[in-house]
């Protein structure tokens, strides 16, 4: 018996909640204008970093280039790039700031 025929049957795994949403790196990119006291404020107010890991973030960007600020879900992850170019702009500073899939 059984919908698929003799000897078939129809068998549901029921699971609670297996699938992991996909994380995204939310970076900041280095300039040659932006002051390194705004990028410092920046990870404190957007990321919540304290003053000492907002510090060495925004040294790592200025040295190399680029640098996390943290991980989050791809709406989150929306929300601190808009939050941190409106922030930018608002002070006139060309500051980017962008997201990856990891
Ligand atoms: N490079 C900038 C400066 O020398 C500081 C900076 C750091 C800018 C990190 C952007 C990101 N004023």
């Amino acid at each position: 018996g059984g919908a698929g025929g003799p000897g078939t049957a129809i068998i549901t795994k029921t699971r609670t909640q297996t699938k992991k949403p996909s994380l995204y790196r939310v970076l900041l990119l280095n300039d040659d204008y932006t002051p390194m006291e705004f990028v410092v404020h920046i990870l404190e107010r957007f990321f919540n970093k304290d003053r000492e890991t907002a510090s060495r973030i925004m040294m790592h960007v200025h040295q190399n280039g680029v640098g996390e600020c943290g991980v989050f879900t791809y709406e989150v992850a929306e929300t601190k790039v808009t939050q941190v170019m409106d922030f930018a702009r608002k002070h006139q500073h060309p500051l980017q700031c962008v997201m990856e899939k990891k």
